[in-house]
């Protein structure tokens, strides 16, 4: 970390300097979590793209690998011009990535092989492993890969892509191998230009980074009704919009869906994620938390991007998913407040929690109908900078609580991003369990298990200020508590870890 980045965060996975984007090849190996990502270590721009690679015992602090896939030197390689993104199987013990090598502005499906470590991977000869996207279907795309085992031997794989004039989709392919594939057709196909495009739920003109998975029914064994979750990061030519999920069924060539949500309100601050399960039997999904500063600005920074903390992923009892950062988190707490319960009305401002840039606030709140409060975080004295968390109950007692991140006065830099987010939150008579993680510019709110990831980027070294406030009705904050977080950077770290 350059002296006096303030942006910079210290608990979160960042690379060493450069470009990052998606997580890629999550998985749980021999014990060891492996996080490898969009990378350019040369610059904070995306252009040609490696993988970069960190492992971890604990999901909570992380060592440098080699760099896992350099662009290949020779210009006839598949992924001359990078290397996207993609996942890694285990092929019968061969640690195997399946990504999408670029070149010629085209991305096609590539394999490599690992060493026993996963430290040093050897390309396919035979790349591209498919050498075109299907020929009667004309694609917006074709990158981005989930691949599993299929039950009944072999391989499955989706690829993400788009169908001009129809929307998103994802192409199921099948495979004795890993290298041959046959292509067996749209496994489900979005309904872009039935919708608005405006919406923050727009399906896009080309679904990045898919990811299907099965989620057991919340602590029953009964049969789940819906038990299978597409998540898809909707594109449209060239724009990161944001992530969704399809909750449904799969079928094996079908997805047959029952409803379409959003995964983080955060929109696109919250992009590409990708999950695994872990040997303890939880899905744990990482996702890229972009930038809202100019790119000019991060490159002079020397950085871009922040790997979201992992979040356990979980089904609520209405069959949407339930996100939570892992709890293994919790051991970089450090100095602790803890208030106990008070009433906020209209005007009301209550301080006691500890200020800081790099914290974890737990607040359990009951919210009457007509009620709004405010937790404010990151503030200077004077009010000239602040973060806004707000949390709103309507009249209608049915109605669902809105938490928004008002990011107005966030940063008194006028060329960051400044718009606010939002979104529904379900609750039971008023009841908000409310998580707030801060570092620096990465802002993580977990609402009733339904996320907020953003950025921010406060330019005063005093925004450290955090209060609730009353806005309107009465809003019963039962117990709150924060904790300053531990640095996981420590030790220097190296741009380019030689092999
Ligand atoms: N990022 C990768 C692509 C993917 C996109 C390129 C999503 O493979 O579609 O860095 O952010």
């Amino acid at each position: 970390r350059a002296e006096g980045d303030s942006h910079r965060p210290r608990f979160h996975f960042v690379s060493p300097a450069g470009w990052l984007n998606d997580p890629n090849g999550l998985s749980h190996w021999n014990g060891v979590y492996h996080l490898f990502y969009q990378y350019n270590p040369l610059k904070a721009v995306h252009s040609r793209i490696h993988w970069g690679h960190a492992t971890s015992p604990d999901l909570v602090t992380w060592t440098d690998a080699p760099v896992a896939l350099v662009p290949g030197d020779d210009a006839d390689a598949a992924d001359a011009d990078g290397c996207w993104s993609g996942v890694l199987v285990n092929d019968n013990g061969v640690p195997t990535l399946i990504y999408s090598g670029r070149r010629d502005e085209q991305e096609l499906p590539c394999v490599a092989v690992g060493s026993k470590d996963l430290t040093e991977w050897v390309v396919d000869a035979a790349n591209p492993v498919i050498s075109a996207p299907p020929a009667a279907l004309e694609l917006t795309a074709f990158r981005d890969h989930c691949v599993w085992p299929h039950p009944g031997g072999g391989w499955r794989q989706l690829i993400g892509s788009g169908i001009r004039g129809q929307g998103g989709t994802a192409l199921l392919y099948e495979s004795p191998d890993l290298r041959n594939w046959s292509y067996l057709g749209p496994l489900i196909v979005g309904d872009s230009g039935d919708r608005d495009t405006t919406a923050d739920d727009w399906t896009g003109t080309m679904w990045e980074c898919v990811d299907l998975f099965r989620l057991e029914a919340a602590g029953g064994d009964h049969e789940p009704v819906d038990p299978d979750v597409l998540v898809f990061s909707a594109w449209d030519d060239g724009v990161t919009r944001h992530t969704l999920y399809l909750t449904g069924r799969y079928s094996g060539t079908r997805f047959e869906r029952t409803a379409l949500h959003r995964l983080d309100y955060g929109g696109r601050y919250f992009y590409a994620p990708q999950s695994t399960l872990d040997a303890r039997g939880r899905r744990v999904m990482f996702g890229w938390l972009q930038e809202g500063r100019s790119d000019a600005a991060a490159e002079a920074a020397g950085w871009s991007g922040v790997m979201s903390l992992p979040r356990l992923v979980s089904r609520s009892p209405d069959g949407t998913l339930y996100q939570e950062p892992v709890p293994e988190l919790e051991t970089l707490r450090r100095e602790h407040v803890r208030l106990d319960g008070f009433v906020l009305t209209r005007g009301d401002r209550r301080a006691g929690l500890l200020p800081g840039d790099q914290f974890d606030i737990v607040a359990d709140l009951h919210l009457e109908p007509g009620s709004e409060s405010e937790l404010v975080v990151r503030a200077t004295d004077d009010g000239a900078e602040r973060t806004v968390i707000r949390l709103s109950r309507p009249d209608d007692p049915d109605a669902d609580v809105t938490l928004e991140l008002v990011r107005t006065a966030s940063s008194l830099d006028a060329t960051v991003d400044a718009t606010s987010r939002s979104g529904p939150i379900r609750h039971v008579d008023g009841q908000i369990h409310l998580r707030v993680l801060a570092d620096h510019s990465a802002l993580e709110i977990f609402a009733n298990g339904q996320p907020l990831a953003c950025r921010v980027y406060p330019t005063r070294a005093d925004a450290l200020g955090v209060e609730f406030v009353g806005i309107r009705g009465r809003v019963h904050v039962k117990e709150a508590a924060s904790w300053l977080m531990a640095d996981i950077w420590d030790a220097p770290r190296r741009l380019w870890p030689e092999r």
